[in-house]
């Protein structure tokens, strides 16, 4: 079945000119582009954005740096989105990342990891919602 899954090419990929081949593996790969904006985070919205990990004790890093330059963020259809996405970008890792995963060739550290990619189909919504309205959506 179709469906959609949210991405955010983040401020390390963005900064080392990543943008245009991090979309080309996304298009070979055969993801339709929905919607697409480039943007810079808020501190106070990629705390938002990152609600669910204020526990985890990389929180404040996180959010200081997903707000420290522009990002990219998008919403993708293709069948099997969510999974098929998450297997694209590769494990939050980089050093665990497949060859060839857009982790694994873009990504330098596990906290500056070049990509999002939404873990199940309700934050897709959730996160898609979040950047983009239903006008914004083609
Ligand atoms: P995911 O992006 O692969 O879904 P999550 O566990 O949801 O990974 O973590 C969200 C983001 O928080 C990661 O993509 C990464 O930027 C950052 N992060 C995760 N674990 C760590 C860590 O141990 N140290 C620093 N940053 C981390
Ligand atoms: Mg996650």
């Amino acid at each position: 079945m179709s469906n959609r899954t949210f991405t955010m090419i983040k401020p390390d990929a963005v900064a080392n000119n990543h943008i245009g081949p991090i979309l080309a593996k996304i298009n070979e790969a055969g993801f339709r582009i929905i919607a697409m904006k480039y943007t810079r985070l808020s501190p106070e919205l990629a705390a938002k954005f990152y609600a669910i990990h204020k526990e985890r004790p990389f929180y404040n890093d996180l959010v200081n740096y997903m707000s420290g330059g522009p990002i990219v963020a998008a919403i993708l259809e293709k069948n099997n989105a969510v999974e098929d996405f998450r297997k694209l970008i590769g494990a939050t890792d980089p050093a665990k990342a497949e060859p060839g995963t857009i982790r694994n060739l873009f990504a330098k550290s596990i906290d500056a990891n070049a990509i999002h990619g939404s873990d199940s189909n309700e934050n897709a919504e959730i996160e898609g919602s979040f950047f983009f309205s239903q006008t914004e959506r083609f």
